[in-house]
This record gives structure tokens, C-alpha cells and sequence, in this order.
């Protein structure tokens, strides 16, 4: 009997689950030493978990550039690309301030800060982010070297500089046939590469779970278990119920579906709690499985990554309430709508990588008068909530594409309702 192909999304699954079980037992089980530690933990578990990460963060500048100069090239003309850059930075705005009204909500209700055991949570220092005003962040996102923009990564400059170049390209037409063709060529061959470095997805999650799990220090959880219990109930809230809710309404489409499917993107994004790295992961799903054209998820994706983030906005929406409930500092109305300004700002100027949501969330304590202390106070349990704040951060960046892809005539249904 020729042995059944496990799919990507059951290898994924198994990878996941596997590594979090072999990290609890060497966390528990297995005494430090030369073989748990330099031989696997700090050597293969490493190794193969940190070169998977690079490969994918490898694929992510030239593939974001080839495929968006493609995608709004295929668009053409500025009207479509703008209506949809509107909707799609519509959505996001919407899906975040609802995400942070959500934590604010939980976070005032369970009042994860009051009863605190503060003697037994362990600190750690604080990295202070500067503010940044809406003039630098409208600002910054215009490249002065777009090839420096391109080296960097920057990758609201990288975006900003190839939706110029694409929709000269569909301007000029036959003129520039060379370089379009160039392009596209490139394009289909970052996407190949993209496949094949997919195929390890299996093992590098594996790897990166088993040595995050056999590092951590379950211990902390205990007096900081209202605060994680608050920002992942909040996630959940806003992963199953406003996603799932948004979608049915503007698509009709089967929310679940979109999950099951788009499972493997979200468990690459929990083990690495980096959104840039998942961006090729993310168009390539959302291509083959879902049924979006790349012309959309080329733009919204990488755009999603860099300024979409409703995990992040929901973790400082309950570390507001938790630092001025520990603190004893009573927020008022205005204080509310300051968080979700700053907090919505703080997330459209950084990019999708480890630990941003906490470096910027010194910002948003900054604007209403919260101590710093207090960030120590949940820095180090922040691991965890990293992992699971970047996978709601993807998954809204996919559920708003879906949508604006659905109104863009841009979503094959057929693909989506395919098993
Ligand atoms: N890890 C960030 C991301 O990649 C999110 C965060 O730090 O809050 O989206």
C-alpha cells in the first residue's frame, strides 16, 4: 500500500506539538549537562531551528520586491491599487483598535494587576523605545536610497519604492518588456525557493519549539497567570470570534476553513514570533490553499506584517491595565483613547520581529504615565506571548486580505472550498 503523503499542515502539526512535548520533558526531565545542553539544546535544536529561520528571513526582501513590482504591475493602474491600498489599511486600522479594545475590555474586568505576589515574579532591565510622532512615521516610510531601504530591509520603503516600480512598468508597457520579464522570472524563482526552504518547515519548527520550551521557565508563569491568562484570552477572543465574525460577513466564506488551512503559516509564526520571516510562508499558503491572487497578497501581506499587528495591540491593551492596577494608578477615558493611539502608531512603524511589542509598549506607558518597572514585571514571561501574539498578528493580516481580495474579484472560491 504506497504510504500516504502526510500533508505539510499534519507535519507541521506533529512538528509543533513534538517539539513543545520533547522541551517540557527536557525541561523537567533531564538534567543539564554536556549532551542536553551543548549537544542538542545549544547544538542541533539550535542549529537546525535558528539556519530554518535564516533561510526563510533570506527569501523575505527579494521576494516581498519581486512579487509586489509584479502584483501592482498586474494591477496596473493606481485607481484599483489605491482602492485597494485604502480598504486594506482600513481593515487594519479597524481590526486593531477593535483588538486593543477587546485586551482594555478583558484587562478592566479581570484585573490581572490587583493581588500580586511581586516578590516571586522575576524582573528583568527594560529596553526604553524613544517615541515616535505620526510626521516621522508618515515620513520614514518614504525611502531616500530605496537600495539601502533594500539592504536594510525596511520594509515599508521596500514597498513604498516597488508599487512605483510596477505601476510604471504597466505604464510603459513594451518599452520596459526586458525588466518585466526580468522581474517576473525572478519572481517565479524566489516563489520556487520559497517551496523548497517550506520544505523543512516540519523540522525548524520542531527544533525552534524544543529549545524555546527547554529553556523556559514554566516557574514565572505562576504569579504572572492572570496577566497570560488575560492577553491569551483576549487573543483567543479576537483570533476565533472577530476574525471569524469579519469573515463570515464579508465573505460568506467558511471561517474555520481559513484556519485549518492557514494553520501551518500560523504555527512557523508562533515558533519564530517573527511576522517578516512568515510573509513568504503566508503568500505562498494564501496562493496555493486559500485562493488569493498574489497581485493582493504581494501588496497586503508584507504591508500586514509591517503596520497590521492586533496581537501586539492586545498584549499593550492588558499590560496598561495590568501595570496601572499594580501600581494603583486609575485611568481615565481620555487615558484609554491615548493607549489605543499610541499603541496603533507604535505598531505601524515597526517591523515583524522578536520582542518589538514589548520594546514599544515603553512608549505607550510613557504617554499615560505608567512606570517602566512595571514592563520588567511581564518581560519575563513575554516568550510565550510573543509566539502567540505574532501568530494573531499574521492571522488578521491573512483574514483582511481574504476579504479585500474577495471584493477585488482577486479570490478563487472553488481553491478556498477545496479540501
Ligand atoms: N514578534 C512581533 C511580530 O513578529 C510581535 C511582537 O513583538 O509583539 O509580529
Amino acid at each position: 500500500k504506497s504510504k500516504k503523503k502526510l500533508g505539510m499542515t499534519t507535519l507541521i502539526f506533529i512538528g509543533l506539538f513534538l517539539g513543545a512535548f520533547t522541551g517540557i520533558i527536557l525541561y523537567y526531565f533531564v538534567p543539564g549537562g554536556y549532551m542536553r545542553d551543548t549537544v542538542l539544546v545549544d547544538g542541533v535544536f539550535y542549529v537546525v531551528g535558528q539556519g530554518f529561520l535564516r533561510l526563510m528571513q533570506m527569501l523575505v526582501v527579494p521576494l516581498v520586491f519581486c512579487s509586489l513590482i509584479c502584483g501592482s504591475a498586474a494591477i496596473g493602474d493606481t485607481k484599483t491599487l489605491g482602492k485597494v491600498g485604502v480598504k486594506t489599511i482600513v481593515f487594519y486600522l479597524f481590526t486593531t483598535a477593535l483588538a486593543i479594545s477587546i485586551a482594555l475590555a478583558v484587562g478592566t474586568i479581570v484585573k490581572p494587576g490587583l493581588g500580586l505576589d511581586t516578590a516571586a515574579i522575576q524582573t528583568q532591565d527594560v529596553t526604553v523605545a524613544e517615541s515616535t510622532t505620526l510626521t516621522e512615521t508618515l515620513l520614514n516610510i518614504i525611502p531616500t536610497n530605496p537600495i539601502g531601504a533594500l539592504a536594510n530591509g525596511t520594509m515599508l520603503q521596500v514597498i513604498v519604492f516597488a508599487l512605483f516600480v510596477g505601476i510604471i512598468l504597466a505604464k510603459l508597457g513594451e518599452r520596459v518588456e526586458v525588466v518585466s520579464n526580468f522581474f517576473a522570472q525572478f519572481n517565479d524563482i524566489m516563489m520556487e525557493m520559497t517551496n523548497m526552504v517550506m520544505m523543512a518547515a516540519p523540522i525548524g519548527v520542531y527544533c525552534l519549539i524544543a529549545r524555546t520550551f527547554s529553556n523556559i521557565g514554566f516557574s514565572g508563569f505562576i504569579p504572572m497567570a492572570k496577566y497570560m491568562l488575560c492577553v491569551l484570552g483576549a487573543l483567543a477572543i479576537h483570533c476565533l470570534g472577530s476574525y471569524s465574525a469579519l469573515m463570515a460577513i464579508f465573505t460568506r466564506l467558511n471561517p474555520y476553513r481559513f484556519i485549518r488551512k492557514y494553520f501551518p503559516v500560523m504555527s512557523f509564526a508562533f515558533s519564530t514570533a517573527t511576522s517578516n520571516a512568515t510573509i513568504p510562508m503566508a503568500i505562498e499558503t494564501l496562493d496555493e490553499k486559500i485562493g488569493v491572487s498574489k497581485k493582493i497578497s504581494s501588496f497586503t501581506i508584507p504591508l500586514g506584517a509591517t503596520i497590521n499587528m492586533d496581537g501586539t495591540a492586545i498584549m499593550q491593551g492588558v499590560a496598561v491595565c495590568f501595570a496601572a492596577q499594580a501600581f494603583g494608578i486609575t485611568l481615565t477615558p481620555t487615558d484609554y483613547l491615548t493607549v489605543i493611539a499610541t499603541a496603533t502608531l507604535a505598531s505601524i512603524g515597526t517591523a515583524g520581529v522578536p520582542s518589538v511589542g514589548l520594546i514599544t509598549l515603553s512608549m505607550v506607558f510613557a504617554s499615560v504615565g505608567l512606570p517602566v518597572e512595571a514592563i520588567a514585571m511581564i518581560m519575563g514571561i513575554d516568550r510565550i506571548l510573543d509566539m502567540a501574539r505574532t501568530m494573531v498578528n499574521i492571522t488578521g493580516d491573512a483574514m483582511c486580505t481574504v476579504i479585500v481580495a474577495n471584493q477585488d474579484g482577486a479570490l478563487n472560491r472553488d481553491v478556498f472550498n477545496s479540501k
